[in-house]
């Protein structure tokens, strides 16, 4: 197969800085180095490669676009670029940079005490502390503002009580930021994993994202001292806002995924001879080929600019909502197209084709489901909220 060059079809690379340009490059080509020989073994494990953080923090790509704190300081286009290139190896590599970067080390970076930053940050960026957000619960997945895990105030300390449901990375983190109702209000709350009554079983049974690690997390008058809590935000919005920065890089991230299931698509029709030649010769697939790269452009477009304005202040989540739906959508589409033009090869896991498939399934749901988005949007252009 012709090695993977990227897809630029607009030269959207006139559009980016040097700096944006090494930092893709040397990301793609340490997914190619580091993750693509690998990747299939550990999904067929359910297995997260955990070999490669030390890597991943190395290269600076936790907490990317966060200034201080031993973070690298880049703009949200290289932040995006990144999760670009670690989805077109597996979802599950990004899903796990979204997390420790924009869901862990972003809440404490944004609501935390200076102590909070310190303690936890440098370690986080490093890859030497591991991180997992807790919003999620077994009866409120879209509707988070419902949720029943509750902190009370008992004298010096917190006591946490509740479960967390489909948290990435949850039994591999050695920090947890887990959003419960103190008082009634949504705060924040940083929960350590030989924290008392704090438990994280992991969940089994996935078929998509099998290489990413996702568990429960369960306080049972789980006792935390009171500097844990995040004091710089209160309500949904906090929360909210750390989803803003993970959406973002999920939008580029799908793309990825796209990329990688379009080359193979055009690589495997270019040799497979059926009727006495390629199938790449006929209408029908150069269709499907000239619709991923169609689609692919325009999604790029749509991240490209969702970045600029995530860089220069103007970006509302409206914005983010319709580049992660938009591209999340087209990117399982292409997935699929691509299954097809590999024919019964397309099931085999020599072909990164239905793992990516698989993957964006959870991805579609997850960060906010594309309906969720849709009603987002809707809201936005009607202005009558229709979520209930
Ligand atoms: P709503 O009334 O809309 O808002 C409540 C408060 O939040 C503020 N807000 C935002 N702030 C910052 N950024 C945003 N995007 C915000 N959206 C809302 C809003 O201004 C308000 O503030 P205030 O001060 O007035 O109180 O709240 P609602 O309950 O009606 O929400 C509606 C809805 C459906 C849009 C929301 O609940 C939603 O987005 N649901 C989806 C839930 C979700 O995305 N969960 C994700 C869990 S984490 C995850 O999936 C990680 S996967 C990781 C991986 O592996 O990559
Ligand atoms: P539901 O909310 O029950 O939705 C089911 C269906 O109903 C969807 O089609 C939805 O669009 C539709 N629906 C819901 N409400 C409405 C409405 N008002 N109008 C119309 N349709 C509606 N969460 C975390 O907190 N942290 C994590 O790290 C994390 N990682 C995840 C990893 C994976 C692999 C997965 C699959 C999920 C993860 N999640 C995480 C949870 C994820 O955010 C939720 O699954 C998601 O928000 C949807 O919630 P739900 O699964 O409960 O679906």
């Amino acid at each position: 197969m012709e090695k993977f060059n990227g897809v630029d079809f607009y030269k959207l690379d006139a559009l980016l800085s040097e700096e944006e340009i090494m930092v893709r490059d040397l990301v793609r080509s340490w997914v190619e180095e580091r993750v693509l020989p690998i990747i299939e073994g550990h999904c067929r494990a359910g297995t997260f490669p955990l070999e490669l953080v030390a890597e991943i923090g190395e290269m600076g790509l936790l907490g990317a676009n966060l200034e201080g704190y031993g973070c690298a300081g880049m703009s949200n286009v290289a932040y995006g670029l990144i999760c670009q290139e670690l989805e077109r190896g597996d979802s599950g590599i990004r899903s796990f940079v979204s997390v420790q970067g924009s869901l862990a080390m972003f809440p404490i970076w944004k609501f935390g005490t200076e102590e909070q930053k310190e303690k936890y940050l440098p370690g986080m960026a490093a890859g030497k502390l591991l991180g997992c957000f807790g919003l999620t619960e077994p009866d409120y997945g879209s509707n988070p503002g419902g949720l029943i895990t509750r902190a009370v105030d008992d004298g010096d300390s917190y006591v946490l009580n509740g479960a967390k449901m489909w948290i990435t990375n949850g039994s591999i983190a050695d920090v947890a930021v887990v959003w419960a109702k103190l008082d009634g209000v949504i705060r924040g709350f940083v929960v350590e994993k030989d924290d008392p009554g704090f438990t994280a079983p992991v969940m089994h049974g996935k078929h998509s994202l099998k290489a990413s690690i996702t568990s429960e997390l369960v306080f049972q008058d789980c006792r935390i001292p009171k500097d844990r809590l995040l004091p710089k935000v209160g309500g949904l919005k906090g929360p909210f806002s750390c989803l803003n920065n993970a959406r973002f890089g999920i939008s580029w991230g799908a793309i990825g995924a796209a990329m990688s299931c379009f080359h193979s698509a055009t690589e495997y029709s270019k040799s497979r001879i059926q009727f006495d030649k390629p199938i790449a010769g006929y209408q029908l697939v150069q269709n499907k080929l000239a619709w991923m790269l169609r689609e692919i452009t325009k999604g790029q477009l749509l991240a490209l600019q969702c970045g600029r304005m995530k860089d220069d202040g103007t970006i509302i989540p409206e914005h983010i909502s319709l580049a992660k739906m938009n591209n999340v959508d087209v990117a399982l589409q292409i997935a699929r197209m691509a299954r097809d033009i590999h024919g019964a090869n397309g099931i085999l896991d020599e072909y990164p084709v239905m793992r990516h498939m698989a993957n964006l399934e959870s991805v579609y749901t997850y960060e906010g489901t594309h309906d969720i988005h849709n009603l987002i949007l809707g809201r936005w252009v009607t202005g009558i909220p229709a979520f209930t």
